[in-house]
């Protein structure tokens, strides 16, 4: 192939400011988890885009947190080795809370990498175009921003010719992924995900950012046609079973459906889901627990 190109993107920026929105509008597939609470994304989740002319490799990272805990050192670990490497860095901004200092301060951070620097400002659909021009134009001070694209991940603005802007930071090369992959996660971890996903949104407060998932079974029933899955939500106090549950299992009956309709949307075929509570102290700072759930360093 003449001219292919292909290369590593990796999307930073603040938890909550729509990066894996964004990765999964970019590739046009579910595969990173979305929530309105920060610290939903855990691991980095690579998105793959692949067309006639290029390769994209998007890095999903955390967003940038103090660790306060294994697994949250684990996250800091993984943005740091996401932006080794890679051709180009993504900032995302929240276009709807602003540029703050925090911002101000990432810029900074990836600006000295050595790394091509842009800048996606996401959420335009609720930003109001009189309070976004002046914030747009702080970045102006920062010439270690190649460019800046305003956007929408959610209602698919901009993004093609973000794309298109990126492809110019690629390098001619070989594809690193067969042309058909579109992440590295396997679908028993995206299951996963899409479970954890769904008890974000269901659960207030604490409870979601100390739930992990492991999968028990997930086989495909050749006769019935239906995958047969069955997983275990990890919770790290025994006072967190009855909020996951609710009312006569009110909470977890809804936990449920949403993750089987993610999950059938995303297999593609029927699937029978059952979830079951189990309290494991502090599993976020052992060792054991955070590799069986699948943290794993590498
Ligand atoms: N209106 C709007 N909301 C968005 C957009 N992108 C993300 N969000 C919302 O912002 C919240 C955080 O998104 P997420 O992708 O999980 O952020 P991350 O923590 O940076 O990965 C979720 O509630 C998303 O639905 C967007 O383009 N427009
Ligand atoms: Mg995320």
């Amino acid at each position: 192939m003449n001219n292919f190109v292909s290369g590593f993107i990796a999307i930073v920026g603040r938890p909550n400011a729509g990066k894996s929105t964004l990765l999964n509008s970019l590739i046009q597939q579910k595969i990173s988890i979305v929530s309105p609470k920060p610290q939903t994304t855990r691991d980095a989740v690579l998105g793959i885009w692949t067309d006639e002319s290029c390769q994209m490799v998007f890095v999903d990272t955390p967003g940038s947190i103090k660790p306060k805990n294994a697994l949250g050192d684990y996250m800091a670990k993984t943005i740091e080795r996401a932006v080794i490497d890679v051709d180009c860095i993504l900032l995302v901004i929240d276009g709807h809370d602003g540029i703050s200092y925090e911002e101000m301060e990432l810029v900074k951070k990836y600006g000295t990498k050595n790394i091509p620097l842009v800048v996606a400002i996401t959420k335009t659909d609720i930003a109001q175009p009189e309070t976004l021009m002046p914030e747009l134009s702080k970045l102006n001070e920062f010439d270690c921003i190649k460019e800046v694209y305003s956007i929408s991940a959610k209602r698919n603005r901009n993004i093609d010719e973000l794309k298109e802007g990126l492809k110019k930071y690629l390098k001619s090369s070989e594809m690193f992924f067969p042309e058909e992959d579109i992440t590295d996660k396997s679908e028993r971890y995206i299951v996963c995900e899409l479970i954890r996903e769904k008890i974000l949104l269901c659960c207030d407060k604490e409870i979601p950012h100390g739930v992990g998932i492991v999968l028990n079974k997930m086989e495909y029933d050749e006769n019935a046609l239906i995958w047969d899955i069955d997983a275990n939500i990890i919770v790290e106090k025994q006072s967190h079973k009855p909020i996951i549950l609710g009312k006569q299992g009110k909470n977890i009956k809804e936990i449920g459906l949403r993750a089987r309709q993610s999950i059938e949307k995303m297999l593609d075929a029927r699937v029978y889901l059952a979830l079951w509570v189990k309290v494991k102290e502090d599993w976020r700072d052992n060792p054991y627990m955070l590799n069986e759930i699948g943290y794993k360093d590498k």
